[in-house]
């Protein structure tokens, strides 16, 4: 009997376990599907590159000589759901079960599984740890915590240690990291790749079909297939690793990307592995040309906190993304979707987010995260915005982060403290304040920072929860120490603040 063979849009890779599985006679089912392209609001470019790297993809399988049932969204017989392209495929071939590798979302999990004919749900193996692993390691320990993990990884894999001791005699090397950075004219940016014939059919498709969603289509130049993947990785080893790990936690209005590789994309669907790029950059240090702590950096992102976080989102469960530990209720606000702010920074992160699916660690953390999470905004709102609007989101990754990681939503199982700072370390880490209608230093009164404002009214709100946190407590201390008088001007001034965002005033 035929066998139908699912390849999901972020499982573009041809060793993934589906493809490894098939045999002669097996049909090759993937589909351009409403229901995936709408769950949210995606950004059109992330439309636009995973349906361009989906039908690159099959057509490569096709030349390889695989049988490929590929569904195009207009397509008049296309259902718009995965779970109905596999049962009309199985009518057409008259299959009788689908080989599928796990999703990354509970929500297509639970699809697969309540179709009316057999799936195998394969374990998706392009990571590190598979989730028996991570259960292992997480069996009877207190609290999970990354840098555990991580150091458990690098022993495991081997990446970047001296026997079994690591590298440079220091797991962690930040310490050397988290500076400022300067504006360089001559940092070289991300390669940019000249739409093809494929995506600029697709870009005209998505053009019409989802000019109402939040963020510029165009102009579209990210990579869409392996082969620009790897030059992005290539590039990246030999143009901005190395300087990595100093401009790490950097901002700079004018230079969006600074040295982040802009990988997520690529890793994410498939296109690279995470093995890869991990050898890849070991590699380069080992070669003499890349320093040991902008290698480690890297390296902990993928081999440390990628991991960690699909470890936390399948060990948590379904329920995660509805956690709401602090029992924060407020509406995103407008400015999230492109409403005007007088917030530089606020501008700089959300503006580049529209124009290119992208922003780094700090600006998704420090940034736009820490300002809804001082605010007090609904986190499954938050959740659903970082769902939406970057090229790299996934359930399994964006909701650890956001959920947790950013939000505290979770109570403290991703981080032991918030990621929380008023306006003076964003101040320190970028450009922004210079030019804001706020002022950094100010900490009352309609022109302080609102971050400054937020930030005393967030840890005052919580001060029941985090006053015995070792790692955050001692805030408590500068705050004490204030007058009764300032303290109250600043509680009165950042209600007055949220009560203005919560009434869609300019802010
Ligand atoms: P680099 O800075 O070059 O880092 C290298 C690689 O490390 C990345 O490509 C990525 O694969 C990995 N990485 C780095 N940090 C993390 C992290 N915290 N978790 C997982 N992987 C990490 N990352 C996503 O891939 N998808 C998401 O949907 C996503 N949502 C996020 C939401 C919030 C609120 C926050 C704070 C972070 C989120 N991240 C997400 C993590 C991180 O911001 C992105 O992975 C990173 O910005 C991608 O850009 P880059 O490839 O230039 O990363
Ligand atoms: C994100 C996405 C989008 C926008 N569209 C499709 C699609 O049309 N077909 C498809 O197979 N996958 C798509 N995806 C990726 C899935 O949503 C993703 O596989 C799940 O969210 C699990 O990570
Ligand atoms: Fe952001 Fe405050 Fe700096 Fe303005 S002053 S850019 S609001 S941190």
């Amino acid at each position: 009997m035929t066998r139908l063979i699912l390849v999901l849009g972020d499982q573009l890779s041809r060793d993934i376990a589906a493809l490894r599985a098939a045999r002669d006679g097996d049909v090759i089912v993937m589909a351009e599907a409403m229901d995936e392209a709408s769950y949210v609001r995606h950004h059109p470019k992330k439309i636009a590159f995973l349906f361009a790297a989906m039908r690159k993809f099959a057509a490569g399988l096709q030349d390889d000589g695989f049988r490929v049932a590929y569904t195009r969204l207009d397509d008049p017989d296309n259902t718009q759901s995965i779970g109905g392209e596999l049962l009309r495929r199985t009518a057409e071939f008259d299959a009788d079960s689908v080989i599928a590798t796990e999703p990354g979302e509970w929500r297509l999990i639970d699809i697969l599984a309540s179709l009316p004919i057999r799936v195998h749900q394969l374990a998706d193996d392009r990571f590190f740890a598979s989730h028996a692993d991570f259960d292992a390691w997480a069996k009877g320990r207190k609290e999970l915590r990354m840098e555990w993990f991580y150091r458990h990884m690098r022993r495991k894999t081997g990446l970047l240690m001296d026997g079994d001791r690591p590298a440079g005699g220091r797991w962690n090397f930040d310490r050397d990291n988290r500076k400022p950075a300067e504006p360089d004219l001559f940092r070289t940016p991300p390669p940019r790749f000249q739409p093809d014939d494929i995506t600029a059919e697709v870009l005209d498709l998505v053009a019409a079909r989802f000019a109402d969603n939040f963020g510029d289509l165009r102009p579209f130049d990210y990579a869409t297939d392996r082969d620009g993947a790897l030059h992005a990785l290539r590039h990246f080893i030999d143009h901005a690793l190395d300087e990595f790990g100093p401009t790490q936690d950097a901002m700079l209005l004018d230079d969006p990307y600074l040295n982040h590789s802009v990988l997520s994309p690529y890793i994410n669907a498939g296109l690279l592995s995470p093995h890869e790029v991990c050898a890849a950059a070991a590699a380069a240090h080992a070669e003499g040309k890349v320093r040991l702590n902008s290698a480690e950096g890297f390296i902990r992102q993928i081999l440390g906190w990628r991991e960690f976080m699909r470890g936390i989102y399948f060990r948590e469960g379904p329920d995660y993304t509805r956690r709401n530990a602090l029992d924060h209720r407020r509406d995103l606000p407008w400015m999230y979707w492109g409403g005007k702010t007088r917030m530089n920074c606020m501008t700089a992160a959300i503006g580049q987010t529209q124009r290119l699916a992208y922003a780094h660690h700090i600006q998704r953390l420090m940034i736009t995260g820490n300002f809804a999470l001082l605010a007090g905004i609904d986190p499954a709102q938050v959740h659903d915005w970082y769902l939406s609007v970057y090229l790299d989101a996934y359930e399994w990754v964006e909701a650890p982060n956001t959920i947790g990681m950013s939000q505290f939503a979770d109570g403290g199982i991703v981080g032991s403290k918030p990621y929380v700072s008023s306006g003076n370390y964003i101040n320190r880490m970028s450009d922004y304040c210079a030019g804001c209608a706020y002022s950094v230093s100010a900490r009352t009164g309609k022109t302080a920072c609102p971050f400054n404002l937020l930030y005393w009214d967030f840890m005052a709100r919580h001060r029941a929860r985090f006053e015995g946190n070792p790692r955050i407590g001692r805030i408590y201390g500068n705050w004490d120490r204030m007058d009764d008088a300032q303290r109250r001007a600043i509680r009165a001034d950042a209600a007055d603040f949220l009560d203005r965002m919560a009434d869609g005033q300019i802010v």
